[in-house]
């Protein structure tokens, strides 16, 4: 069982409440956002504020998961604590309906990774067969790494040969029948947790197969044992984890490991004499090309009296652009209406995954052209242009020409943009963190990590990742865990929406240190910088790995910890928080982070709190298993001082196994 140092507190949320001020339409703290709502205060547009407030109260049966829609005999609702009305039509009883649906999150969030894990392979698969004449390999170090990792010969042997058995070994991933596990995830996973995940019979042999194995044992009539369906839904979990890591890892080889680089982020960055273009969703293969031709066209935009063209990032494709090419991030989830808001956006470029229906609409009241690019994603009113990989410079010049000419129909009465900007320092991948470590230490460059933590001066290492979820206000609770890890000495690296939200508010930025970092931390990271005199971006208070699949990135780093300490992931002071989750993809990361061996707090609680049975094995039983557990609370000082408690926790046990060891010359004992 988890264990907390305040005895005020269980596994169970406190009593905050779970929509904060519901009838407030200000569901923002970010400043840009605040600003862009006063300035369009009176212009009657609709934005996902007023609509969150317009959905509440929100139904009880769905927010406990105690609704079932798996069969049209349904919906059928748990309304009895007995009788007839304590289960569904077919005799479902709340555990198998709560976890049912749970899992089918799940599923829904390692189909989304995945699917856009298979277009970058796809991607990758066409360069092989000389079908990708504008992608390249980049990062040739990434793809030697990767093979060696997957078993896959490299000496002598030419890169493009390398890159097609990497991908021909992705694409088997998907799709093998055969029974061996997941070759990516096998790759990178430790020895403890592969014999963890055997024992418990959740090693995925395929990612596709995982999707629709759990959806069929979920299906009406088949699976009622909602422990059966939890672990389930846990293999799922772990096919999302390696199609993530798919994703991260062929990306990085198309386009270039993330390194240290400056930017800036908010609102402010969208500039009214450029012809300003935002990139949306997540997939880079697009995204990366468009920025390329606005490199090419420039002088076009200066024929329409344009001073050029400015690409501007939202959520995770603007997190991708933001660490390999410094690119702006205007802003990110909750607050993506607003960029075409200021009136100064001339297209909106969007791929997958996160995108409001409702761009379209506010659209209309403006010039801003929408453009939808892949044939799983249209919007009703918006162009499509179906972009392909064999002609993906011709496409993303198309796209430019769209948002060029839309500059001409510009109404300069319409443009209101928020002055709000903030100094960005980004692109930490797990290599050039290594890197930035290994000037300290060249031999051993996570104990540099890993050392400062059993000495005190750092408490741990959190990953901050997942969306914005409007039942709190905008960022708060992403602020708010920062806030008080960092002052606690802990090493905080970001992803995703939680990244963005610390970049629009000029946290990910050198000047926050000072101001918010306690001692241990601030004296951590001048002996790095020191030691780093090479280094002209400084660094931040906070770290960003990257898109929501790089949360990938994230596990290797506890990985490389683990494998430093000599212990298995749950030994290690690691743990991870979605404070503002909301898509499915966030369920699915949370669930694969616990099976690693995180405690994970998620902020926003998932529907799980219909059944007492569910609530437990997620809160309390899978720590006894595999030694991570989810903590669900939605006050975020609650939350981070749970955080606390766990790292706490595990650094102290670390110190007294190690200390054992040594006293009696035994190996660590490896048990949590
Ligand atoms: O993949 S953090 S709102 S943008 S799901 Fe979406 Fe959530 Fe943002 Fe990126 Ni991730
Ligand atoms: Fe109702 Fe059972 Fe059908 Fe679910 S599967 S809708 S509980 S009858």
């Amino acid at each position: 069982m988890p264990r907390y140092r305040d005895l005020t507190h269980t596994a169970r949320p406190s009593n905050a409440p779970r929509v904060v001020d519901p009838k407030n339409h200000v569901r923002t703290t970010d400043p840009g956002a605040l600003q862009m709502l006063k300035m369009v205060e009176d212009s009657k547009i609709e934005s996902v504020f007023d609509r969150v407030v317009a959905q509440q109260p929100q139904c009880t049966f769905g927010y406990n998961g105690i609704c079932c829609k798996i069969c049209i005999a349904g919906p059928c609702r748990i309304k009895k604590e007995e009788g007839p009305g304590s289960r569904g039509i077919c005799g479902a009883s709340a555990y198998t309906i709560v976890s049912r649906n749970l899992v089918r999150y799940i599923a829904g969030g390692a189909a989304s990774h995945s699917e856009h894990a298979r277009h970058i392979l796809h991607t990758a698969h066409a360069l092989t067969e000389g079908k990708a004449p504008d992608y390249e390999i980049k990062s040739p170090a990434k793809l030697l790494k990767l093979a060696e990792k997957l078993g896959i010969a490299t000496l002598n042997r030419d890169n493009m040969e390398i890159l097609k058995e990497v991908v021909e070994l992705g694409y088997a991933d998907f799709g093998r029948y055969q029974d061996r596990p997941i070759a990516f995830l096998d790759s990178f996973i430790t020895e403890g947790r592969r014999k963890k995940f055997q024992h418990t019979n959740i090693m995925p042999t395929a990612i596709d197969g995982s999707v629709t194995e759990i959806i069929a044992q979920t299906a009406m009539g088949v699976d009622s044992d909602p422990v059966n369906i939890i672990f389930g839904g846990l293999k799922t979990a772990l096919a999302d984890l390696a199609g993530s890591y798919i994703g991260t890892t062929i990306s990085d080889v198309l386009f270039g490991i993330p390194e240290p680089i400056v930017s800036e982020a908010n609102l402010g960055v969208i500039n009214p004499k450029m012809v300003n273009i935002a990139v949306h969703g997540h997939n880079p293969v697009l995204s990366e090309m468009v920025v390329a031709a606005a490199r090419a066209m420039k002088e076009d935009a200066k024929k329409v009296g344009a001073e050029g063209i400015n690409i501007v990032g939202i959520c995770c494709t603007g997190n991708e652009l933001l660490m390999r090419e410094g690119v702006y991030l205007a802003t990110s989830s909750a607050s993506q209406e607003m960029a075409i808001m200021t009136g100064a956006l001339d297209a909106m470029v969007v791929d997958i995954q996160c995108i409001y229906p409702s761009v379209q609409t506010v659209a209309e009241c403006f010039h801003t052209k929408v453009v939808t690019t892949e044939f799983m994603m249209k919007i009703p009113g918006a162009q499509h242009i179906a972009f392909n990989t064999a002609t993906a410079m011709t496409d993303a010049k198309k796209l430019i020409s769209i948002a060029i000419e839309a500059y001409k129909h510009r109404d300069p009465k319409k443009i209101s943009i928020p002055n709000e900007r903030h100094h960005v320092v980004a692109g930490f991948s797990i290599e050039a963190l290594t890197e930035v470590f290994a000037k300290v230490c060249p031999d051993r460059p996570i104990s540099v990590l890993t050392d400062a933590i059993l000495s005190g001066q750092l408490k741990g290492v959190a990953l901050l990742a997942g969306c914005n979820n409007l039942k709190r206000l905008q960022d708060e609770s992403h602020i708010a865990v920062l806030k008080e890890l960092v002052k606690n000495d802990v090493f905080v690296i970001a992803t995703g929406c939680s990244a963005g939200a610390y970049a629009k508010f000029g946290l990910m930025s050198p000047s926050a240190v000072d101001g918010y970092a306690g001692d241990g931390l601030k004296s951590f990271l001048k002996t790095l910088e020191e030691a780093n005199p090479q280094l002209s971006t400084g660094l931040p208070l906070v770290f960003h790995m990257g898109a929501c699949v790089d949360n990938s990135r994230g596990m290797d780093l506890a990985i490389a910890m683990a494998n430093e300490l000599g212990v298995d992931v749950p030994k290690v002071p690691f743990v991870a928080s979605a404070p503002e989750a909301m898509h499915e993809k966030a369920i699915s990361i949370g669930s694969w982070a616990v099976t690693m061996g995180l405690p994970v707090h998620v902020g926003s609680l998932p529907p799980v709190e219909g059944s007492d049975l569910v609530y437990g094995v997620t809160t309390q039983i899978a720590h006894d298993v595999f030694g991570g557990n989810f903590i669900f609370e939605v006050d975020p000082l609650i939350g981070a001082t749970k955080l606390l408690d766990a790292l706490e926790y595990r650094t102290w046990k670390l110190g007294i196994h190690k200390m054992t060891a040594e006293k009696n010359e035994t190996t660590l004992a490896q048990g949590w």
